[in-house]
């Protein structure tokens, strides 16, 4: 009754953002990810029938409050389909996505805990259906079942059977590499889960952003196939640009940039002037990713590291999928 599973980030080429579902978490668009070796979380899940509930522990440190909530609410989802309904577990997660590196660890920690769970409780759990029940955890964590490039097929069934990943193409595929951009003042206000939400409700300009999204996810697939740097990373930047436009239309009106967000956005585009191919991509929060190529990689962490209002810059390579341990 016990198993431990390893599972990467991933950083959306084509952004998810929004949802038909909040309860199943079905998302109103389908979205496209890079999964990355450098970001990854290793759980453990124990169910044992001594414990009167769950424990979580995150980096040694317990957890309680909202994060202890959304772990709890995901083994119910586990056991309410096994024998053992009244089983409760201890799970212990070590997260090597350094907090500072802006990536939001829930992709990596849901991907893990539910492939750990289910293997605990022993569901034997193909990939596609491993994708579907982490999808319920957190979104985006439902590409990282999945190495290398990943779409997430938003499905259109009111129960969710058909919304989860696929993989485009593997990590050995193209290696595309990734610079996470750190930004010293990262405070965040709005979270990923309310910002999505009030855009959806309010924003007028939401549903060009969902008009765009057919059209962007056709040529970016085709990109990936044909190792078409310029095409990938401009299709990604500019769907970047547009889900962040819709919260300038939202009521009331947000953005997740700070004044370095945009500094170093006009760094990637004039490295570009330059002749270095690079692309940005921004998630919900301030800190910037950075595509580039692997011939570029010096002068890239160069660049990026020398602009004022940057605290660090990590680098990472394309990574695999989720691995039992
Ligand atoms: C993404 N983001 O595609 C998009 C781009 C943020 C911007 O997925 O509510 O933590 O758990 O399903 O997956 C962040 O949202 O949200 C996210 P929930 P999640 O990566």
């Amino acid at each position: 009754m016990k198993a431990t599973a390893k599972a990467h980030t991933n950083i959306a080429l084509i952004k998810y953002w929004g949802k038909r579902n909040e309860d199943i978490i079905l998302p109103t668009n389908s979205s496209l990810s890079l999964t990355l070796d450098g970001f990854y979380t290793t759980t453990t899940v124990a169910f044992h029938d001594d414990l009167s509930r769950d424990v979580f522990t995150l980096n040694d440190q317990i957890i309680e409050g909202e994060s202890y909530n959304r772990v709890t609410k995901f083994l119910d989802l586990i056991r309410n389909q096994s024998e053992k309904k009244h089983l409760f577990a201890e799970v212990h997660s070590i997260n090597t996505v350094p907090t500072a590196a802006g990536f939001a660890s829930s992709a990596s920690g849901f991907a893990a805990l539910a492939a750990a769970s289910t293997r605990a409780i022993g569901f034997n759990v193909n990939d596609e259906e491993l994708s579907r029940l982490t999808r319920q955890g957190s979104g985006s964590a439902c590409r990282s079942i999945y190495g290398g490039f990943v779409e997430w097929e938003m499905g259109s069934r009111e129960d969710g059977l058909d919304s989860h990943a696929i993989q485009i193409a593997s990590e050995k595929h193209w290696d595309v590499r990734v610079a996470a951009v750190v930004l010293s003042s990262t405070e965040k206000k709005v979270s990923s889960r309310a910002g999505m939400k009030r855009t959806v409700e309010t924003s007028p300009f939401y549903t060009g952003w969902l008009d765009s999204i057919p059209y962007d996810m056709k040529e970016i697939k085709a990109a990936i196939r044909e190792k078409d740097f310029e095409k990938t990373g401009s299709i990604a930047e500019a769907n970047c640009l547009k889900m962040h436009a819709t919260t300038l239309g939202a009521n009331p009106p947000f953005t997740y940039w700070h004044d370095t967000t945009m500094r170093v956005m006009q760094t990637v585009q004039e490295m570009r002037e330059n002749g270095i191919p690079a692309y940005f991509t921004i998630d919900a929060g301030p800190n910037v990713k950075v595509l580039y190529l692997p011939e570029n990689e010096d002068k890239v962490k160069k660049v990026l590291e020398d602009i004022p209002g940057v605290s660090d810059v990590t680098l990472s390579k394309p990574g695999p999928g989720v691995t039992y341990l």
